[in-house]
């Protein structure tokens, strides 16, 4: 069986599918009253049956259901990814993607907001904010020259990235991953939080586990932190493969990343409590997993025998993070029908 069968991710879609049908047989059902209730109305001799009164009443139900249908169905899971430059934000991307769907590289590469969401064609491609052209792309390297190239795109602003969900099984979840520039190479970051941040159901920071978290990450968080209620973030100590170089010093490094981190979420931000902290933090090589997912899809050993020392470790925390933030975006949307109140 397919790994991803097994993914609370999974079931949350399951259940929505469901919830949606469930919503979809409604409204017909009070759309055909409706209209039987409206014409038995128009017949004098029916008086009795029916009234105007309940007519309205019915007419009332239809459209709160038109619009509980619409907001389930517009319901997507944002995941929204932010750290410094370079820390490798668009390589965890790629990496739970399983595909180089964004340019990722050394130096400042990601220069605007890019949001991935799989499509049902069998094409990639991507729009750009204010514009309904559909501009194709069909390598990732095309597109980093697309994003390159034009001009009139600054930090703040959103490419939209639709990619087949035929490549990707994640995005076959309807879940929306935000790629954003570095937080170190903007001064706007309040207008960040205010056009991308205050819909996401999940943030991820990623930190470079080589040096340690900046305040540049920090002071960003805080910011979101007074915007939304208890934000849902996880921490990712990315780069984790470094550590293998210096294996006499890993544990205590570790350690140092840890306390740093759950002091961070528990007592800066008050996001989580001391025992939940743990759960937020992970130690990954995103670089490592991107390579060994991509060898794999293409048949070749997983490892390429380039791998350093503990990679299976990292693999294996890397999985465990995808595994707890799919969990945990499951319980943050499923009560979404609660928001729409029948009443
Ligand atoms: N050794 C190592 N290198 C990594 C890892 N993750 C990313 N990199 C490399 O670091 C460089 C930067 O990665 P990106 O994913 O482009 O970083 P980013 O955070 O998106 O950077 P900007 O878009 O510039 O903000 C690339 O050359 C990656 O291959 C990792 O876990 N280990
Ligand atoms: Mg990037």
């Amino acid at each position: 069986m397919d790994q991803r069968d097994y993914s609370p991710l999974k079931h949350f879609v399951l259940a929505k599918k469901k919830i949606v049908a469930v919503f979809e047989n409604l409204l017909e059902y009070v759309k055909e009253g409706s209209e039987f209730v409206e014409r038995t109305c128009e017949n004098e001799g029916f008086q009795q049956i029916a009234c105007r009164k309940q007519q309205e009443e019915m007419q009332v139900f239809t459209k709160k259901l038109e619009v509980i249908k619409e907001v389930l169905a517009r319901r997507h899971m944002k995941v929204a990814f932010f750290g410094r430059t370079s820390n490798g934000k668009s390589t965890v991307i790629n990496a739970m993607l399983r595909d180089r769907v964004l340019p990722s590289g050394i130096g400042h590469t990601t220069n605007c907001f890019l949001s991935v969401e799989g499509t049902d064609d069998d094409k990639a491609y991507l729009m750009t904010e204010g514009s309904e052209e559909e501009k194709s792309v069909k390598t990732v390297n095309q597109l980093a020259h697309a994003l390159h190239m034009d001009k009139s795109l600054d930090a703040g602003c959103l490419v939209k990235v639709f990619w087949p969900k035929t490549k990707c099984a994640l995005l076959r979840d309807d879940l929306v991953l935000l790629d954003s520039p570095g937080t170190d190479v903007t001064t706007q970051l309040d207008s960040w939080i205010e056009k991308f941040c205050l819909d996401a159901d999940v943030f991820v920071l990623v930190a470079n586990s080589e040096s340690t978290l900046m305040n540049t990450e920090k002071h960003f968080f805080h910011k979101v932190n007074n915007r939304l209620s208890k934000p849902n973030i996880f921490i990712l100590n990315n780069r984790w493969d470094a550590s293998a170089a210096e294996p006499e010093y890993m544990e205590d490094v570790r350690k140092q990343h840890t306390d740093r981190c759950v002091s961070f979420l528990v007592e800066e931000l008050k996001v989580v409590d001391r025992e939940q902290a743990p759960n937020h933090i992970f130690f990954v090589s995103a670089k490592e997993v991107l390579n060994s997912r991509m060898q794999r899809a293409q048949g070749m050993p997983e490892t390429g025998g380039a791998l350093a020392e503990g990679f299976q470790d990292r693999l294996k925390e890397f999985q465990s993070f995808e595994r707890t933030f799919e969990a945990s975006v499951q319980t943050k949307t499923l009560p979404v029908t609660s928001n729409v109140n029948m009443h």
